[in-house]
């Protein structure tokens, strides 16, 4: 009997804005000046908002969160392919395209300084709530999906989750579902190379995410997560082929998490400064910027203009924010089940009495 091979296969790196600010012109997707400019001003938002909530966390004004700067590129690019009637399923990092999809930063403030109103995002939106648990949620993309498809519906599912979610066994169910039943899902990991202070290498012995999707029988690809543009083109292929032909894809963006784990996390503490700052100099906003000067779309005046615009928005959301009413300490336990356990009475009790004990 011959042994012959059965399957070979090929994982493709997309790459369309260089780290010197120019682009290959055959696979720059078709943006006209007018939509680079909202990429760009909406990615320096995200990073205001970033920066300005890092500064409440600090003072004692805000929780526990996971920042976003240094994934701009892959996280705008993604959902400036979403169509209003698709849904987004996000993790917890994904505050950039939370706003992209129109929930208000004084809704985020809300629900990261822990009132869970700020959670309860508005129907219409098509965007499912925060989700801190990780993985969870890649099941409920295929379901939202699966029905979709079930109704004839002709839109798509975007979920995100970091490269740590793949080694979770929801990982593995939603990709082999989303495969067996071709339900219109676009996996996008955003490999940012530590999960918490695991690095990649220490996640799976796969050399990339992408190729795990041969496994599941569906396409994958990796893009250069730091470039806008390659995300984009890559994004909306993946969503117009799932809205098309209903298929699954699932896309690794390359990227860095520049800042901590978290708030509460050190980076310095298992990674070289090193290291960061070759990826500094990777910067997607940057990046896009010299793209823009070049083309004539940006100078120091409009620049200035576009972050002192965004710090504006970014102010008045946080007046907003702190003069909304602290929530009833009963909110806590509202949004966890539809029906309350037993447990949850419990405490919910416990909780009351001590309140009222301290009136
Ligand atoms: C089911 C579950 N296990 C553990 C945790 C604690 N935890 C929070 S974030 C995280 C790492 C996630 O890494 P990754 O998926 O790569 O996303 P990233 O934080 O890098 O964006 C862990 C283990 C959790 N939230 N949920």
């Amino acid at each position: 009997m011959p042994i012959r091979p059965l399957v070979s296969y090929s994982i493709e790196r997309v790459e369309v804005l260089r780290e010197d600010g120019t682009v290959d012109e055959e696979l720059m997707p078709s943006l006209s000046a007018d939509e680079i400019q909202r990429l760009y001003e909406h990615m320096v938002l995200t990073r205001r908002f970033d920066e300005r909530m890092f500064k409440l966390q600090r003072q004692g004004r805000l929780g526990t969160f996971a920042r976003v700067t240094g994934q701009e590129g892959a996280q705008i690019g993604a959902v400036f392919a979403l169509r209003p009637d698709d849904w987004l399923v996000p993790a917890f990092r994904e505050n950039g395209a939370l706003l992209w999809r129109g929930i208000t930063m004084t809704q985020l403030l809300q629900y990261w300084s822990g009132d869970e109103r700020g959670g309860a995002f508005p129907r219409a939106l098509r965007t499912l709530p925060i989700s801190i648990p990780v993985g969870t949620h890649l099941l409920h993309a295929v379901g939202i999906g699966w029905a979709m498809k079930e109704a004839g519906e002709d839109s798509a599912v975007l979920t995100f989750f970091g490269e740590g979610a793949t080694s979770t066994g929801d990982f593995s169910e939603a990709l082999n579902m989303a495969g067996v039943f071709q339900v219109p899902v676009v996996f996008f990991c955003q490999n940012n190379q530590y999960a918490i202070s695991v690095p990649f290498t220490r996640q799976t012995a796969a050399p990339t995410v992408a190729q795990k999707a041969l496994g599941y029988g569906i396409f994958g690809v990796q893009v250069d997560g730091n470039d806008v543009f390659a995300v984009y083109r890559a994004t909306r292929e993946a969503l117009e082929r799932a809205r098309s032909g209903k298929e699954p894809t699932l896309i690794e963006a390359h990227t860095y998490r520049v800042t901590d784990h978290t708030t509460s996390d050190d980076a310095r503490r298992y990674r070289s400064d090193e290291e960061v700052a070759a990826w500094l100099k990777r910067d997607p906003i940057e990046r896009l910027a010299h793209y823009m000067r070049a083309q004539g779309f940006l100078d120091e005046a409009r620049e200035a203009e576009i972050a002192a615009e965004a710090d504006r928005k970014v102010a008045e959301a946080v007046e907003a924010f702190e003069s909304i009413p602290p929530p009833e300490p009963e909110e806590i336990f509202r949004h966890v089940f539809a029906q309350k356990t037993r447990p949850l009475e419990e405490q919910e009790a416990a909780l009351l009495a001590r309140w009222e004990r301290r009136r």
